[in-house]
């Protein structure tokens, strides 16, 4: 697979602020001592890693707890949303590494600024929901929402007032948990999600080749992988887990015929915990998973 530029701009994104477990923060780290960097320039890109966006850690944010971070996470997805902004303008393809998947409502935003892209969001969950429909009330679970134009007004206007995706620009792969709100509200979207039933019935690779398609209406492409779409049997550093998920194999497949496309211009690599990890598997998949998207192959 060929993409047209050929520059890598690695951003980290250290937020924890969308969820309660401890150890998100330090997936862009993780990202790095897992060699993303190398692993992408030996496949022909020139990557430049601008380091870690600065993010308020949780600790000293004692005034915003009951506000769930709202705050912090709005300030943090606009300096994500300028800096993923700044990487398209300047030609380069930006990863974004988190940090949880609140951060998403600022990459794909920035992303979208210049012009619409198509999302394929990778994920046990809908991520779906708003301030009314969620049970926990974390932001991690109400990023899609937001690029929608729903829920906290806040999170819909960062970078430039509305929703930054169409029902149609966007395609859920691996969901297997939703909220029962949220699920509701899921129906009545028009947003196109592959179940894990879906994946079992029909293949990955039957799954991919039609997302794409349903996508074709978008020149650009990008990608948010929430670790947690695949099985934690094969990736235990995941916050929020859920059984019965995506293989790396399937994964694997799904990114090299994303790869194969042409049109993947960005992503997202979040929801990596590695305090809950074990020698930083989760990680190193993500890495490979990241080349593979970016046209790795085999032979
Ligand atoms: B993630 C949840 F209630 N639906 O809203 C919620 F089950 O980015 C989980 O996909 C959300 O990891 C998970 O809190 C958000 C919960
Ligand atoms: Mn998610
Ligand atoms: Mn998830
Ligand atoms: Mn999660």
């Amino acid at each position: 697979g060929q993409v047209m530029e050929n520059g890598i701009r690695m951003i980290g994104v250290p937020v924890d602020l969308g969820q309660e477990q401890r150890g998100v923060d330090l997936g862009p780290g993780a990202l790095r001592y897992a060699g993303l960097s190398a692993r992408l320039s030996g496949l022909g890109y020139i990557v430049e890693d601008v380091g870690n966006l600065p993010v308020p850690v949780r600790d000293v944010l004692g005034a915003e707890r009951e506000l769930r971070y709202l705050p912090s996470i709005r300030q943090v997805c606009e300096t994500v949303y300028q800096a993923g902004r700044s990487a398209v303008t300047q030609g380069f393809m930006p990863i974004f590494m988190g940090g949880d998947h609140s951060m998403a409502v600022g990459s794909i935003g920035g992303v979208t600024d210049e012009a619409p892209a198509a999302v394929i969001w990778v994920d046990a969950h809908g991520d779906y929901n708003t301030p009314q429909s969620s049970p926990t009330g974390n932001i991690h679970g109400m990023a899609l929402a937001a690029l929608l134009g729903e829920g906290f007004p806040e999170l819909v206007n960062v970078g430039r007032p509305g929703a930054k995706l169409h029902a149609s620009d966007i395609i859920l792969i691996g969901l297997r948990e939703l909220d029962p709100e949220e699920k509701l509200r899921l129906r009545a979207s028009g947003i196109k999600a592959y179940t894990m039933r879906d994946i079992d019935e029909r293949g990955m690779a039957a799954i991919a080749h039609e997302a794409l398609g349903r996508l074709a209406h978008r020149t650009r492409l990008h990608v948010s992988l929430d670790l947690d779409g695949l099985d934690p049997l094969e990736v235990p550093g995941v916050g929020t887990t859920a059984p019965g998920g995506i293989t790396y194999r399937e994964a694997q497949l799904l990114m090299e015929i994303i790869a194969d496309s042409g049109l993947l211009r960005s992503m997202d690599i979040v929801e990596i915990n590695p305090i809950l990890d074990h020698s930083n598997r989760t990680a190193k998949i993500a890495v490979e998973l990241t080349a593979s998207a970016f046209g790795a192959s085999i032979l």
